[in-house]
Order: C-alpha cells, then sequence, then structure tokens
C-alpha cells in the first residue's frame, strides 16, 4: 500500500487528473502497458463523475476549504489498484495508491509561514508522515511571477521536509500539467530542459539544490492530451464555465492522457515501498 500526496496551485487540474486516473484508465482496458482499478465507493464515484463531468465537456468545481470541509478528513480519499507492465516477460509492477484531493488553496498557504491555519498545519503532519513515499507537485503557470511563488513554496515545503526528518526519504516528482498547451507540448520530451529550466528556473535550481537527485524528478503531463499522435492540436476548448475560466475536452472519444501513471509508477519504486497488492 502507498500513500502519494498530490499538491499544486489552485485550478492545477489535480481532480481531474485523479477523476482521469479512476475512469479512463479503467476503460482503457486493451492497454498493454497498465490497468487501473479504483477501490472503495469514493474511488468509484470520481470514475462516475469523469465521465458526467468531463466526458460531457464541463469541469469540476474547485475543492475548497470551509463549508462542510473543517479538516483533511472531510476531503476525499481515493484508492486506487495500479498494474505495470514493463515488458512482456517480466511480472507487473503492482502497487496500491491512497491519495487525497487537497484544494490548491493550501498549497498556496505553505509558503505563509506566519500565518497558522489548522488545515495547513494538519495538512503538513499528513502528508510528510513516515508512510506516505512521496508527493507529486502539479505546477501550470510558467511567468515570473508563478516561478516566484512557486520558489517560495518549495523552499518552505523543504524546510518542512527537514523538520519532520523526512529529507532523504521522500520522493517528489514535479510536473507541469496541461502540457498539451502548444507552447509547452514540443518541451515535453526533456521537461527538466524545455520546460522547467527554461519557464520556472528559480524553482528548478531551488529543487535541485536541496533535494538529492535521486529523489527528485521532472515530468510533463496532460490530463487532456492532444487530439491524435499526428495531429498535436490539444484536445480541449478554453471556455467560461460556471466557476470562471475552465478548460474542458473538445473530442470525447478521442480522450487519451499524457504520462499520467509514469510519475505515480517512479514514485512507487523507492524501496520502501515494495509490498505487492494481492
Ligand atoms: N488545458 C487543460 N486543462 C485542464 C487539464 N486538466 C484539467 N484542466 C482544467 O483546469 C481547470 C481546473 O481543474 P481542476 O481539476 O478543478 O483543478 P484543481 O487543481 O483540482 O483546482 P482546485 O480544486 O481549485 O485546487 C478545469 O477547467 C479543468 O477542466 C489539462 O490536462 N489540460
Ligand atoms: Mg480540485
Amino acid at each position: 500500500m502507498g500513500n502519494i500526496c498530490i499538491i499544486g496551485p489552485r485550478d492545477s487540474g489535480k481532480t481531474t487528473y485523479l477523476a482521469a486516473l479512476a475512469y479512463k484508465m479503467r476503460a482503457s482496458k486493451n492497454s498493454k502497458k497498465f490497468n487501473i482499478q479504483p477501490l472503495g465507493d469514493d474511488s468509484k464515484d470520481i470514475a462516475e463523475k469523469a465521465e458526467n463531468i468531463i466526458c460531457q465537456g464541463a469541469s469540476f468545481e474547485p475543492n475548497k476549504i470551509g463549508g462542510m470541509t473543517k479538516s483533511v478528513d472531510d476531503l476525499p480519499l481515493y484508492s486506487f489498484s495500479i498494474e505495470i507492465q514493463n515488458s512482456w516477460f517480466t511480472k507487473p509492477d503492482s502497487f496500491q495508491l491512497n491519495v487525497r484531493d487537497y484544494p490548491g488553496e493550501i498549497f498556496e498557504k505553505i509558503a505563509d509561514s506566519n500565518q497558522s491555519d489548522p488545515i495547513c498545519e494538519e495538512f503538513i503532519e499528513e502528508c510528510l508522515r513516515k508512510d506516505v513515499i512521496g508527493c507529486l507537485i502539479l505546477l501550470t503557470a510558467w511567468d515570473r511571477a508563478a516561478d516566484a511563488l512557486y520558489n517560495q513554496v518549495m523552499n518552505r515545503f523543504i524546510d518542512l521536509m527537514d523538520s519532520h526528518d523526512r529529507t532523504d526519504d521522500f520522493r517528489l516528482a514535479v510536473a507541469m500539467s496541461k502540457s498539451e498547451r502548444g507552447e509547452l507540448w514540443p518541451g515535453r520530451l526533456d521537461p527538466e530542459t524545455d520546460l522547467f529550466r527554461l519557464h520556472l528556473p528559480r524553482t528548478k535550481d531551488t529543487l535541485r539544490e536541496r533535494i538529492t537527485s535521486k529523489n527528485l524528478r521532472f515530468y510533463a503531463i496532460s490530463t487532456f492530451g492532444v487530439l491524435n499522435r499526428n495531429d498535436p492540436r490539444p484536445n480541449r476548448i478554453d471556455e467560461r464555465g460556471k466557476f470562471g475560466k475552465a478548460s474542458v475536452l473538445r473530442d470525447a472519444p478521442r480522450w487519451r492522457p499524457y504520462n499520467l501513471i509514469e510519475p505515480l509508477h517512479w514514485l512507487s519504486q523507492t524501496t520502501k515501498f515494495k509490498e505487492k497488492v494481492k
């Protein structure tokens, strides 16, 4: 069993990513490379939402603290059983993933060390607990202001890793989400150089300087993907949705997410976490 946390700013695509894991991968049974099974009612429920929301050209409501959400335990916790076939000649890697859908608000609060916020503190305690193997960080903007904010959050997060004695055994998979965007798509093949070094240099340098290289990898992912291998137009439409500016899936039958599983696979391969799913 493996606990992974997924964090990222508001609107970085966390909920959509989790819904795609629950739904899309389950739907693509013919895929030779991996198989994902949502476990438990919450995970099945989000798979249904993927069908009723993403496939219908709509988007998820932003997750928010407040109202019914007074503690991290009120946030949904999803479980998936994941099996990845590396080659025809070896046994597949299989693992169970447990992951909570945190609101982006929490990511932004990490940077503010003066502000004591009970949910943010609970989140840090949960996220850096010894049985959590690592974190998938979804970043989405690439302007200088975003680089400054992400850099501040990463510095603070690494300080917290240090104070929780997790510096040596906590992996970080840092991903640029929504990488089907035209400016980013060509950079997906070497994301560290062509996305992070180019667009988010301060954030990238901080991570490289402060995290040991075996515990850090950079990724490009896109939950929506592009229309086809030979048609790199984004499989999305930008519009004004119910919750403000939104991007929605353009052509559901051609929905093929890009690189969703790779960061999870890498995170799962720590020596601490080799337990097989029965
Ligand atoms: N272009 C593009 N848009 C995406 C992708 N994935 C999600 N989105 C859109 O990004 C917006 C935010 O997605 P969410 O999944 O709600 O983001 P979130 O990180 O959960 O946001 P909070 O709950 O507010 O923290 C929605 O309009 C999504 O449809 C993607 O792969 N590409
Ligand atoms: Mg969300």
